[in-house]
């Protein structure tokens, strides 16, 4: 049994190396190609050896590549580092387990983010699961790792809960190109993240795994429309592209995190900013300055008194006063170049003076016939 079993092998064998040998022979040799970017002129989407590989990627949230067994052959020596099969596969994943957006959709909204901004990660992957209405109004921090997530009912079952933490998961631990100290982060990580998704809380976040791999993962929940699914991805977006943060630039400044929280009233408010403005460019309207100040004035409604470091709402709106009186511009918001180094942390500290104007007028919007803006005292002070 086991003799017939490797002698009908042995055949296989030599009947495939017959074919490859007379394909080759027929056909001309593929083109080689140096790198990935010269690869990429001719194959946008990368190229795989054989369909079930395309497929593979595909599932895995990335653009379907093309599939060529000879252009595989002639370059996967050098562009498959990996060896799953795909040369020159897109950096660019995400996938989608909410009824109401598909994978496809998700990743334009990470192609949308990732095109934006001047210094992006080589790898981004954008992740998002349905949850069900909250079960209280509180935020539940003992529970989810002193993160100020709350809990929420169960929609999905234990088969697809297990599926979306598999797919965080597996993905951070095919990142190529993150350090040894890096990966070793990566199972408490992922446990963490597991937590959260198995806790169903209302996730939204930027978990690393690392400077050159980030990650947005959102728990759309039962209350938010597909409109504010997306702001609030965006947001977070920006977040996983913001390089240099609080964390980041502890270390480099010598100080400790904790002592620059009166920063993040900066980091939040670019983010939610870019939330709007992003919604804004993908739907084909310009009209987000208006909505951010249309929602801060709300705000500013239900509680005047409201400090600039209670919200993001505010904060976006403190940046279109920025934009107005010249200290921003919202070409480096959008591109995330303000904070391609930590210059940001002393620029922005509300101890300067002309930061301390932004805390004083930022609650100055007005409306008239439907429009709102900064009064021209405000913008001149
Ligand atoms: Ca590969």
């Amino acid at each position: 049994m086991l003799r017939s079993w490797v002698v009908g092998l042995t055949s296989l064998i030599v009947l495939t190396a017959c074919s490859a040998t007379a394909a080759d022979a027929t056909q001309p040799t593929a083109k080689r190609y140096s790198s990935c970017e010269k690869l990429l002129q001719d194959f946008p989407q990368g190229v795989a050896r054989s369909e079930p590989s395309a497929t593979k990627s595909a599932q895995a949230g990335a653009v379907k590549p093309d599939v060529s067994a000879a252009v595989y052959r002639a370059n996967s020596r050098l562009l498959d580092k990996n060896r799953d099969g795909v040369i020159c596969e897109s950096t660019r994943k995400a996938k989608s387990f909410a009824p109401g957006i598909s994978s496809a959709q998700l990743l334009d909204w990470v192609k949308a983010v990732t095109g934006e901004m001047s210094q992006p990660p080589r790898n981004f992957m954008g992740l998002i699961w349905p949850v069900g209405r909250p079960l209280d109004d509180q935020p539940d921090p003992d529970v989810f790792d002193g993160a100020p997530f709350s809990e929420h009912a169960d929609v999905m079952s234990p088969k697809e809960i297990r599926a979306v933490t598999d797919y965080f998961s597996s993905w951070q631990s095919s990142q190529q190109d993150c350090t040894a100290s890096e990966r070793r982060e990566f199972s408490e990580g992922a446990r963490t993240v597991a937590r959260w998704i198995k806790g169903a809380a209302d996730v939204a976040t930027a978990p690393g795994p690392c400077r050159s791999s980030r990650s947005a993962i959102l728990a759309w929940t039962a209350e938010q429309d597909r409109d504010t699914a997306r702001r609030i991805f965006f947001h977070e977006s920006y977040h996983a592209m913001q390089n240099y943060l609080l964390d980041r630039c502890a270390p480099i400044l010598k100080r400790n995190e904790d002592s620059m929280n009166d920063l993040r009233w900066f980091s939040e408010g670019t983010a939610e900013y870019f939330g709007e403005y992003m919604s804004a460019k993908q739907d084909g309207r310009t009209d987000h300055v208006q909505r951010i100040l249309q929602r801060a004035s709300d705000d500013l409604r239900g509680d005047p008194g409201i400090s600039l470091d209670s919200n993001a709402y505010v904060q976006a709106a403190a940046m279109v006063l920025m934009v107005d009186k010249g200290m921003i511009s919202e070409r480096r918001l959008a591109d995330g170049s303000y904070f391609h180094d930590c210059d940001w942390i002393n620029d922005f500290d509300p101890s300067r003076p002309e930061i301390a104007t932004i805390f004083d007028d930022f609650d100055k919007i007005e409306n008239s016939g439907g429009r709102y803006f900064y009064s021209d005292q405000a913008i001149s002070g």
